[in-house]
Parts: C-alpha cells; structure tokens; sequence
C-alpha cells in the first residue's frame, strides 16, 4: 500500500487520472507473459513527459521506493514483474514520434511506442525499421531496448542494439542523459547508451530512443525444408548462407508444427513428415536468385540433408508460411511452458546440438520438449511443456534441474543462458555459466554508479 502522502506527490506530479490503484490495474501492469509470478505492487503511474519521469524517480529515492519500468509487459523472462510492492512506472503515454530527420534516414520517438507503430511509421516513409517478432504489436521501444530484443531477422539486421544511435534516460538517482544524440561516429569515451541496451531496467528508465532506419528491403522468397536429423540443420544452414544473403534462417521441430497446425488451423507446408523444417527468407537482390536456391535445395537433397521443400510463390504464400513459426510461442501458452533461450557460436551448433539432445533425451523422457528458434544466430527456444498431472510448482523445481544441466553444458561451449529474452528473474540463477565472478561483480559496480539508493528494478538480473 503506498503511503497517503506518496500518493499526493505522485498526483502531484502526473495528475489523479495517472495514477492507477485499483486491484485490477495492479495485476496487468504488475506481471509480463511469464505466470510464475505474482503481480503486487503498490501503484501504478503514466507519466507523460521525461521531466515527470524524473520527478517521479527523485522522489522514490526520498521515499525508498522501488520502480519497475514497464513497457508492452511481452517479455519472457519476469524483468517486468513487479511482485514486492514496487511503484511500476508505465512509459505508455510518452508513444509519439518526436522527430523525423529523412537526412540522416533517423526517428526520435517516445519509449512507450509500439515496435508495430515504429515499424509502420518506417514503412510509410518508405524506410524500414527491421527488428521484428511476433508481439510487434504490443511490445514496446524501450523494452526492446531494455531487453536488447532479437527477433526472426537478426541474421540479417542484428539485434535492438544496432539500431539505437541515440537515448534520453533517467538514471536511478533522478539525473537526465542524452546518450549519443543520433550520431553515427562518436568516440569520446564509454558509451553509456550501449550500458542502457539490454540493461533490463535496473540502471534507470529509458525516455526517448532515436532509432536509425534502413532502407525497404527488395521483395523476398520464403522457403520451408523437412530435414530428419537435427544437427545436419546446420549443414543446410551453411550451405545456404554461403551463397544467399539471407534475411532470416529459423527452424522449428514436428511437434511444433503438429501442435501450431492443431490450434491455429495453418496447412501443413507440404506432405512428407520430418522431424525438424528449416524456414528461410531471401529478397531478390538479382534475377538469378530463386534459380540459386532451388540448387541449392537441390544440393541439399542430394547429399540427403533435407527430404522435402516448399518454395514461396506470392507474398500471401510467403505469410502463411512464416505463420507456422510465428505463431509456435503464443500457441504454446495453454502448456505453460518453461522456457529456455540459449546460443552458442554457430561453429559450435552441430556439436551442441548433438549433446543436448542427448542430454533431454536421457535425463527428462518423460517431459514434452518443443524446440524451435533463430537456428541462423545459434539461438534455441526450448520449450518444456507442464505435464497435466504435475502442479506448477513441481513442474517449476524439475525444470530447475533441465536448467542447471543446460546451464553446464552452455558453460562448456561458451554460450549464453538468454540469447534474446533478458535475465530477469527466471534466468538469474544461471548467469553464472555465462558470465564470470568478475563481470557479474563489474556489472554490480555499473548499477551502484547509475543507481546509488537501489531503486531501479531490484531483484532483476541479480541479487
Ligand atoms: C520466438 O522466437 C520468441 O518465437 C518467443 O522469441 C520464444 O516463447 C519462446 O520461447
Ligand atoms: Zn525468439
């Protein structure tokens, strides 16, 4: 329960209207897509300006009181979770476009805009804003920021990060910064916007973000292949990447697909049964491309790396083909599924691959996994779907095993415990087997300089 005298100051600040603290409000703005937690915090507050942010930061360091930075609330790893009575801090209102400089192909917009709506502002200046995934539509800017967010073109286009040329934050003691300020060469020391990106939160409240755009891509193909066995993915991956600039490169297994076909009603992409489909995309950069990927698919066919293949023949074709993957993580909600987002270097794919198949198959028969992911970045999605008789806790405490085993093996390949979902509170047991003593102690170090009370986000990323 927040204190009479705080409610005043943040009415005082935001107005009445903007300070949310019905039971209802709460339990949506205090949760993101995870359901292991909770929802409580003491109040919710919309500020519509950075000066508002920051007289709501400065008096939460006066009053002790924790801030959850919140955005669309899509993510999958509880950064957004407010369960200890924290303020959240709603960056909703602050979603306009602030400045379009078609010059330097450059937007300046609120935090709190849609990645769908900068998408669709990029597309209506004839430019492209690239990073994309399926909760486009209601995740936001500074959360894709926050969270350094990936997505299906990363291969191409790389991750949030190499998009953002400029940011106005609020850090934990109430300071405003103006990082970068849209230039494209700067180098006069730490670049604290690169701090800011993926920081979760716990250094202080993304504001604004110029974001730089790229140009619209050409038409493109998509293309899905059956391919039996799960490492020799990776052989198709080579092969195809060696010789195609390709924009996406995903992959999904039969049960994926089994149970997206079941409950989205999308067609099977063609007859032959395999136990893994690899989707990929290409534009058509020159006349020759499509009659460079049927060889290679024919190459592939040959060598027996993949037993069947569809071809996209119009752009309706080409979305309901990425549909099949796209909609694998939504679909699989009803299983309350436990999740993991883990990368290796793609050198080292085939072999982890191979070892932690093993590993599930030996340890964990009786679980359901579904796997799918951004297989072109070396970035698994393993899901582990809740069997019905166990409750969520027990079902919770075994996964925690598959984790530590996982964890293990990532150390021992030198890969990481979240390639693109964030740490949050579900992976920050498992830091360790990606990052050092040193570098988690480092990384204390920077908080403490950003955010001397502990305020921002507590409890995220580390203790
Ligand atoms: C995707 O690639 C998303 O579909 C979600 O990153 C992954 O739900 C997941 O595990
Ligand atoms: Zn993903």
């Amino acid at each position: 329960m927040l204190p009479q005298r705080i409610i005043e100051q943040l009415i005082a600040i935001v107005g009445e209207s903007r300070l949310l603290l019905e039971a209802d409000d709460l339990k949506r703005f205090g949760v993101d897509r995870t359901t292991l937690w909770q929802a409580a915090p003491c109040g919710v507050v919309l500020p519509g300006t950075v000066e508002e942010v920051q007289s709501i930061v400065r008096l939460a360091n006066q009053c002790n009181l924790a801030i959850v930075p919140s955005g669309g609330r899509t993510g999958l790893s509880g950064g957004a979770v407010a369960k200890d009575g924290e303020l959240v801090v709603a960056l909703d209102r602050m979603n306009q476009v602030i400045e379009f400089n078609p010059m330097d192909r450059s937007v300046t917009v609120g935090a709190g805009m849609t990645t769908g709506q900068l998408q669709q502002f990029a597309e209506e200046q004839g430019l492209f804003y690239p990073v994309d995934f399926a909760s486009s539509g209601s995740s936001q800017v500074g959360g894709n920021i926050a969270t350094n967010a990936g997505g299906i073109k990363v291969i191409k286009y790389g991750m949030t990060r190499n998009w953002v040329v400029g940011l106005k934050v609020v850090n934990g003691a109430g300071d405003v910064f103006e990082l970068n300020k849209g230039l494209a060469k700067n180098n006069t020391g730490y670049d604290l916007r690169h701090l800011f990106i993926g920081s979760e939160g716990t250094l202080g409240l993304i504001c604004e973000a110029t974001i730089q755009l790229a140009r619209a891509p050409l038409e493109s193909s998509v293309m899905v292949l059956g391919i039996e066995n799960f490492t020799e993915i990776v052989d198709v991956l080579a092969c195809f990447s060696h010789d195609l600039d390709l924009s996406a490169f995903e992959f999904f297994s039969q049960l994926a697909l089994e149970k997206v076909v079941a409950h989205r009603g999308h067609a099977v992409p063609f007859q032959t049964e395999t136990a893994f489909y690899a989707l990929l995309e290409f534009e058509h950069s020159s006349p020759e491309i499509v009659d460079k990927a049927m060889a290679l698919f024919e190459h592939c066919l040959d060598k027996g790396w993949v037993m069947d293949g569809v071809i996209s023949q119009s752009l309706s074709q080409a979305k309901n083909l990425w549909k099949l993957r796209e909609d694998i993580s939504e679909t699989l909600w009803q299983w309350q599924p436990y999740k993991n987002d883990i990368s290796v270097r793609i050198s080292r794919m085939a072999d982890f691959l191979g070892e932690v198949d093993q590993l599930v198959m030996e340890q964990y028969p009786d679980f359901e996994i579904i796997w799918y992911g951004h297989i072109g970045d070396g970035n698994l999605h393993l899901n582990i779907l809740k069997p019905e008789l166990l409750s969520v806790d027990q079902f919770h405490n075994k996964c925690v095993n598959v984790s530590t085993d996982i964890g293990q093996l990532l150390a021992k390949y030198e890969g990481s415990v979240s390639a693109e979902h964030g740490v949050g509170l579900l992976k920050k047991d498992y830091l360790h087997y990606s990052r050092s003593a040193v570098e988690i102690d480092m990384m204390r170090s920077i908080k403490r300089a950003f955010d001397p009370n502990h305020i921002m986000n507590p409890g995220k990323l580390f203790d």
